[in-house]
């Protein structure tokens, strides 16, 4: 638990350093074990095995337990029956993903009371090798968490929160249960990017539950699946995040750089394709059940204050910029595929099917870095500013076949370069992303950038237009000396 605490100091220093340089940013979370009680499930027979109080304290025991890789857990004072061993083990893994370190079995010392056999203590089997090992994963696990949460704040209400979430576990995920003779579990999901659909529910769960959203994974025998309900003011709504993980038709392999929320916040009896399962939470509320973002099959961006998404009414080939939000209220920014078609042409902006036809949908997939937005085309890669409603083409793709999703790492851009649909693609590099500021366009923010600023604002020079989008560090839609104190105060640091 050492590296543990060095994370949590770091964390702490980052949000008060924070907090005193602006008074733009809200709180942001830092990952931890799963708070008691925010992430619920039904025993699978059906039972209130979980659910009853008197449990909480030995699932919470079993848990420090595992956390401090012991080997031996007493919870004699809970009273759990010998024969409930398998349910409080199942129970433990689900609702603190963090115990990830545990195998599929676990030994119990019994204890005879009044002829009833109870468990006296617990003997976990862990899968890692040595407390090191499960020490050093979790600090990654919980690494990685943080990178997930530094995505969302308190300024965001918990709708919003579980769509950025939703989001990027989708576009940096793919579904294996097995690789290289590993079994995926939380950790592989979190840290490595694959796992199977417990995992995906579970991370999920978890990252909610460190922004306070309370969630219930849901599990059915006869689908051989799990899912997850997540309470958003007070109500269930369900939620396949493994199911939102597109995968191509032709080859099952992920289709990277693309999301889709069809099976995204809906009521019990409209949810699609979901059967044969036990609840602990009604999701009978229908509030989400027709709203528009189950036609947005792109990622959702969060970009000061507004969430951002590419809206796509089915059976016409629309690629619109859509501010979205948690009243489903959706307002075209911008028409992206009308811009790039008058600018470029028909197919500049349809994913051709061959021989004049084209597929009825879209497939731009939606990024964000550094305050500005990014998305593809088939043959293209653009940028698009909120601040001022500038649409830029930052690169053509000259490869064989079109883009059918984009993804952004490690400040560029990779687009998703298919045959078809159907099959998966491969990730191609295409640009880098736009730095703020770096009018100099030599990769770094410096001295020379806040001087020439100060130039062009004086007459002396002129940019292009990449350029002028740059000088509005601060993305106000105006360049002027703010920007160039922006700057400066950035460089400072
Ligand atoms: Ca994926
Ligand atoms: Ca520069
Ligand atoms: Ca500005």
């Amino acid at each position: 638990m050492k590296n543990r605490k060095h994370i949590l100091k770091i964390s702490s220093i980052f949000l008060t350093a924070a907090m005193l340089l602006s008074s733009m940013g809200a709180a942001a979370f830092a990952a931890e074990k799963t708070p008691a009680g925010t992430i619920d499930k039904l025993a699978t027979n059906g039972s209130s095995f979980l659910s009853s109080s008197d449990k909480a304290g030995a699932l919470e025991a079993v848990r420090d337990g595992v956390l401090n890789y012991q080997s031996n857990i007493d919870i004699k004072d809970y009273r759990i029956k010998a024969e409930d061993a398998g349910l409080l083990l199942d129970a433990v893994k689900s609702c603190y993903p963090e115990t990830f370190c545990l195998a599929q079995t676990v030994y119990v010392s019994p204890t005879q009371i009044g002829g009833v056999s109870y468990i006296s203590s617990v003997i976990p089997q862990y899968q890692t090798s040595s407390a090191e090992e499960y020490n050093t994963m979790l600090s990654a696990f919980y690494a990685k968490a943080d990178e997930y949460l530094s995505l969302v704040d308190d300024s965001m209400n918990d709708f919003t929160k579980a769509v950025v979430l939703h989001d990027a576990i989708v576009m940096n995920s793919e579904y294996y249960i097995t690789k290289d003779g590993v079994s995926a579990t939380p950790y592989t999901l979190m840290v490595e990017g694959w796992g199977k659909c417990e995992d995906y529910s579970r991370v999920y769960a978890y990252l909610l539950a460190q922004t306070g959203i309370k969630s219930e994974l849901v599990d059915s025998d006869s689908m051989n699946h799990e899912w997850i309900k997540i309470q958003l003011e007070g109500k269930y709504y369900e939620v396949d995040v493994t199911w939102d993980d597109p995968v191509s038709s032709k080859d099952k392999l992920d289709a990277p750089g693309r999301v889709s929320h069809d099976y995204f916040l809906f009521s019990n009896s409209s949810f699609p394709n979901h059967s044969g399962y036990y609840e602990l939470n009604p999701s009978a509320d229908t509030t989400y059940d027709e709203y528009y973002i189950h036609n947005m099959d792109s990622q959702l961006c969060m970009v000061r204050g507004s969430l951002y998404g590419i809206y796509c009414a089915s059976g016409v080939v629309e690629t619109k910029l859509v501010s979205y939000n948690a009243a489903n209220e959706l307002t075209t920014v911008y028409d992206l595929g009308a811009a790039v078609e008058s600018a470029e042409g028909f197919w500049a902006s349809h994913w051709s099917a061959g021989d004049g036809y084209y597929y009825t949908s879209s497939y731009a997939n939606l990024c964000t870095y550094d305050g500005l937005l990014y998305y593809n085309m088939p043959k293209g890669v653009y940028v698009f500013d909120a601040a001022t409603n500038t649409n830029l083409k930052l690169a053509a793709y000259n490869g064989t076949n079109p883009l059918y999703g984009l993804k952004i790492a490690d400040g560029k851009l990779y687009g998703d370069d298919a045959q078809e649909p159907g099959y998966s693609g491969t990730l191609v590099e295409v640009a880098d992303c736009l730095k703020m500021g770096d009018v100099e366009d030599d990769g770094i923010l410096n001295i020379i950038d806040a001087t020439q600023i100060q130039r062009k604002l004086a007459d002396f020079i002129s940019f292009d237009d990449f350029g002028n989008l740059k000088a509005d560090f601060n993305h106000d839609g105006i360049i002027n000396i703010n920007d160039v104190t922006a700057i400066q105060v950035a460089i400072a640091q």
